[in-house]
């Protein structure tokens, strides 16, 4: 079925991708990593505070209904002919120390080119348009990842996320508050009338397959942990292997035993060894504590569970081998979401309406709308990433993807911001191969 905003006075709508490409521009600025066309803005820092300082400039200029939640999550509504709940779009502007310019922040600012486009056209949408940045989405400074989104729906009691300790050890209410942003409005928040997230895939699969937009069905399972190994300090030249107790050994073993793991399970299965610190840390010394993070994911929970299952046995028989004892602190736990079938339809048939070809796939990164699927029909639009590439500097989308992408999140959200829309409307014949 045609989408409906794709007929009528909506269906010539287009957004205008020189001003959506000025914004990442402007907002990358922010935190910039010299010589390169990413940015630095972790969770809650004066990089973060500047970043969200400018969108909420942006959401000013629109005339946007601007909320601050307690955990700092920022929503901008635009009215729609009626009130109610809003079809909502969003995503992070936090990003990773080695971040790119469109991890989250094409997802906010197609949001805001969006509302932009509608404006422009003197088009009042039925429903009202919401626009969120989330807190803390990557989780790299405060753990779990996608921590604002969780609270919002109500999957962390406020005041336990305000205590959680940053790995700089500062405490996140404090930061809040210090960068201004710990807002009055209430929390878990009101459930939108539906949710969409354009984000960069992350991944190589859509560029290696030649499709433009990815239909997103589905977040795969996520496994975060700390491990402390604490064994005894000696010297590097005096200490027989025999008399040793490495905790740097029982950390590489591990990283090995991740990387192992994933090749033996096979694809979708990742494992990563991501932050791993001895102390203390010097040549010539076998180090007295290892300390390091465990990321394991998959798209099948019952898989996720027998890795972590492993994992655990591998680590206690290879610590206790070793004559080293082992604090494990879990960091983040999130079983696979699937996304409502039938928005997924009405991404896959707008990218298809548009002309662009199409994929149902699932994302391996964790998003924002993975938490926002508990509340309302979510779905995300995928456009590709250069070579694959991100949490690093040198991600890229080309100019005509990224308009793609927000062309057919405009339309997916007009559509759905239609009363006389039902999305199971969307859950039609042409489901198609996408
Ligand atoms: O780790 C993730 O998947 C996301 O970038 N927070
Ligand atoms: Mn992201
Ligand atoms: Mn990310």
């Amino acid at each position: 079925m045609t989408p409906s905003s794709l007929t009528g006075e909506t269906a010539a709508l287009r957004i205008d991708i020189d001003r959506l490409i000025r914004r990442l521009a402007d907002l990358a600025a922010i935190g910039a990593i010299e010589g390169t066309e990413g940015c630095a803005r972790l969770a809650l820092t004066d990089e973060d505070k500047e970043g969200r300082d400018l969108v909420v400039t942006w959401m000013n200029d629109l005339g946007l209904d601007i909320t601050t939640d307690g955990i700092g999550n920022v929503v901008g509504v635009m009215a729609g002919k009626t009130d109610g709940p809003p079809v909502m779009c969003g995503s992070h502007i936090d990003t990773v120390r080695t971040g790119g310019r469109y991890d989250g922040n094409l997802g906010v600012l197609a949001g805001l080119e969006i509302v932009e486009t509608l404006m422009a056209a003197g088009h009042v949408p039925d429903r009202p348009i919401a626009v969120a940045f989330f807190t803390d989405e990557e989780g790299s400074r405060f753990q779990p990842d996608m921590l604002g989104s969780l609270v919002y729906v109500g999957g962390m009691p406020l005041e336990e996320a305000l205590d959680i300790e940053a790995i700089d050890g500062a405490r996140l209410g404090d930061e809040l508050v210090r960068i201004g942003y710990d807002g009055p409005a209430p929390l878990p928040a009101a459930a939108p009338h539906s949710f969409v997230e354009l984000h960069v895939e992350q991944g190589p699969v859509l560029e290696q397959e030649g499709i433009t937009i990815g239909a997103v069905e589905s977040v795969q399972g996520i496994s975060w942990s700390e491990v402390e190994v604490v064994g005894q300090s000696n010297h590097a030249g005096t200490t027989p292997m025999h008399l040793r107790k490495d905790p740097g050994y029982v950390a590489t073993a591990c990283a090995t035993f991740i990387r192992e793991l994933a090749l033996e399970l096979g694809h979708p299965q990742v494992g990563t060894v991501g932050r791993i610190e001895f102390f203390p840390n010097l040549v010539n010394v076998v180090p007295a504590k290892a300390t390091f993070t465990v990321d394991i994911r998959n798209t099948d929970e019952a898989i996720l569970k027998e890795s972590e299952r492993r994992f655990a046995e591998f680590l206690a028989a290879t610590a206790e081998a070793e004559g080293c004892t082992v604090t494990t602190t879990p960091l983040a736990r999130f079983e696979p979401v699937i996304f409502d079938a039938d928005v997924v339809d009405l991404v896959a048939n707008t990218a298809a309406e548009l002309g662009h070809s199409v994929k149902r796939m699932p994302s391996g990164a964790g998003h924002d709308a993975q938490m926002l699927a508990r509340l309302c029909p979510t779905a995300m639009v995928f456009t590709n990433s250069v070579d694959g590439i991100s949490h690093n500097p040198a991600e890229y989308t080309a100019p005509d993807d990224l308009e793609a992408g927000t062309n057919v999140m405009l339309h997916t959200m007009l559509t759905l911001a239609k009363t006389d829309f039902d999305a199971s409307d969307a859950n039609t014949s042409d489901k198609g191969d996408a």
